[in-house]
């Protein structure tokens, strides 16, 4: 984000292919829903074992990304800067995995990524996202709400943040972790209050598969309100603490990459516009929202604070 760019994003026609293997599943469990009434739910199961129920709660304002893009065009700095890190992030081994939950918690603890999802309700959510450099993407995630990890962490009263963090190279040695440049392991947070709202995610699934590693896998942190960048990808460590966490994008240039992050079409990048954002998969260019859309949740998070948090 720092280097320059050509508009990469466009994506050959080729990669642009219709999301209908995706949209194909859910009209299957629709049908069966239909058929099946009082037995829906053994008819779904059936069809799509590892599929958890959609939240209805969560639409779209616009068609899901293709899942070809979603899943090719990434963001893993773990990886290289390019947005091709497929090949070089699928290598990394996605088990053992473990997550270290610590700081100002009851009891700090690690335990493997598979017991802490037994403990957690999975769901599906349709969520958009919009990266910092102005392209955007709606994508079916499965996972469940990072309040409910706050809750089974047991945090301190006296813990006002959550920081995040991806692995380092004590836990796995990717490519671009031998870049001194940058001030890995990558590191992101959240006030107590955004982590314990509805939206704020941790995801471990798209497109009704397991997540792949070029997408954070085997979890990572979903904010569809916030720039991009601030969902951290692949994590390994989970730390409740009263001082505001020291972010990667923050640490290497604050003016261009805040803590809040939050999406808004009025405050450009020093060196681009954030009014518009081009939609992933497709040429179509779209008005940027506040909030990316998500002002009716999360707006009332920073009543008072709208000078800093709507800034950067
Ligand atoms: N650890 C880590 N997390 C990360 C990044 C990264 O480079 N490293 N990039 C971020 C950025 S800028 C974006 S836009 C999203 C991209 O997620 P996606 O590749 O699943 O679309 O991941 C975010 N999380
Ligand atoms: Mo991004």
């Amino acid at each position: 984000m720092l280097i320059r760019t050509k508009r990469d994003w466009e994506l050959p026609e080729s990669a642009a292919t219709p999301e209908s293997v995706y949209l194909n599943r859910r009209a299957l469990m629709t049908v069966a829903g239909g058929i099946a009434g009082g037995l829906a739910l053994g008819g779904r199961r059936a069809l799509a074992a590892d599929a958890p129920a959609p939240n209805p709660a969560y639409t779209l304002d616009r068609a899901v990304t293709p899942e070809a893009a979603a899943t090719s065009y990434n963001n893993f700095y773990e990886f290289g800067t390019s947005k091709d890190v497929v090949s070089a992030a699928q290598k990394m081994p996605l088990r053992p995995w473990t997550v270290r939950i610590d700081g100002l918690v009851e009891k700090p603890m690690t335990l493997g990524v598979d017991d802490l999802l037994k403990a957690m309700p999975v769901e599906e959510r349709l969520y958009r996202h919009r990266c910092v450099e102005a392209w955007a993407m709606a994508v079916p995630w499965m996972g469940f709400p990072l309040a409910k990890l706050v809750a089974f962490a047991k945090p301190l009263s006296s813990a006002t943040y959550v920081e995040l963090q991806t692995f380092g190279r004590d836990v796995y040695a990717a490519p671009g972790l031998r870049q001194p440049f940058y001030p890995w392991p990558y590191v992101e947070g959240l006030t107590m209050a955004e982590a314990t709202s509805d939206l704020a995610f941790l995801s471990t699934g798209l497109y009704g598969k397991p997540l792949q590693g070029q997408n954070g896998a085997p979890l990572r942190l979903t904010l569809p309100w916030k720039y991009g960048f601030k969902s951290v990808k692949s994590v390994v460590r989970i730390s409740f603490t009263d001082k505001r966490p020291k972010t990667f994008w923050a640490l290497l240039n604050a003016d261009e990459y805040g803590f809040w992050a939050n999406v808004n079409p009025a405050v450009p990048h020093p060196r681009w516009s954030q009014a518009r954002e081009r939609l992933l998969g497709s040429n179509e260019s779209v008005p940027t929202q506040i909030y990316n859309g998500y002002g009716a949740q999360v707006a009332g998070l920073y009543k008072g604070l709208e000078k800093e948090a709507l800034f950067m």
